[in-house]
């Protein structure tokens, strides 16, 4: 039976993606990095095929004395197991989905300093430029880039400026880089409206009314899931595309 690997770097959800796949909570999952020590393995039976799925270790370079000596044995013997398993594997799923994103402060244009521009643009729009580049000098045919947008990459917000135009700047990104990219790689956008993200409170119902929203709710991170999940696992004659998860409320404004 086919070996399928979750591998990359700690604290980037593999055991999140790896509990997802195989529908059980198996994988410890925390907010802490370098949490998966062990090699855990699963059967997935997904799209009429089945398979063996392993999550792994998260890879990291760790600076001189940063690890005691305990951790550095433990993380030798980790890393290890992983390149065993790599030996193994017949599949490595190849998928960058950068989500990296600041939701700066309200500024009046007049107001807006070159400061908080540079620093939005910097980590909006520049981290996955930057991110992109690096992946596809490794990255092997058929692998995938998945942007995280925002609603506010088609819409004009009040005192917003930064925000608005780095995430459609993303959204174009995108499209660029899914033309040079191609046939090897991928690349898609995923726009996020008003995502309830409980950890976070990030939803304020004074100024976010859910009566704007046509399917009267608040979205939650499995929406969002549903849709970079099937931008990872789509066909890939679709590229350059966005999907818009925002329960219609882009329908309206
Ligand atoms: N916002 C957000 N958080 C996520 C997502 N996926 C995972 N997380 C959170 O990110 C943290 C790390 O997730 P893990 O699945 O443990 O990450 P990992 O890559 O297995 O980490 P290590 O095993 O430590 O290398 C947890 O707090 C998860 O709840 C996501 O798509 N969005
Ligand atoms: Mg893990």
């Amino acid at each position: 039976m086919a070996v399928v690997l979750v591998v990359g770097k700690s604290n980037v959800g593999k055991s999140t993606l790896f509990n997802k796949l195989i529908g059980k909570r198996k994988s410890i999952v925390a907010d802490e990095e370098r949490v998966t020590r062990d090699v855990v393995v699963d059967h997935v039976h997904f799209n009429d095929k089945s398979f063996e799925l392993v999550d792994t270790c998260g890879i990291f370079s760790p600076k001189q004395g940063e690890l005691s000596e305990e951790e550095e044995t433990i993380y030798k013997k980790s890393i290890e197991n992983t390149i065993r398993m790599l030996k193994e594997a017949d599949l490595i799923p190849d998928v960058i989905i950068n989500n990296a994103g600041f939701f700066p402060p309200q500024k009046e244009f007049g107001d807006l300093s070159e400061r908080q521009w540079d620093e939005v643009f910097r980590i909006n729009l520049k981290s996955s430029m930057l991110v992109s580049k690096e992946f596809a000098t490794i990255a092997k045919n058929g692998s995938r880039i998945v942007n995280i947008s925002s609603l506010g990459g088609i819409q004009v917000w009040k005192n917003r400026i930064d925000y608005n135009v780095s995430k459609s700047a993303l959204i174009q990104l995108s499209k660029a880089l899914a033309r040079a990219l191609a046939p090897r790689i991928n690349v898609n956008t995923v726009c996020p409206g008003f995502i309830d993200l409980p950890k976070e409170n990030n939803i304020n119902p004074n100024t976010i009314n859910i009566g704007k929203i046509p399917m009267q709710r608040y979205g939650t991170i499995e929406d969002i899931f549903d849709a970079v999940f099937f931008f990872a696992t789509c066909s890939d004659f679709i590229t350059g595309q966005t999907i818009v998860v925002d329960g219609g409320q882009s329908l309206i404004h």
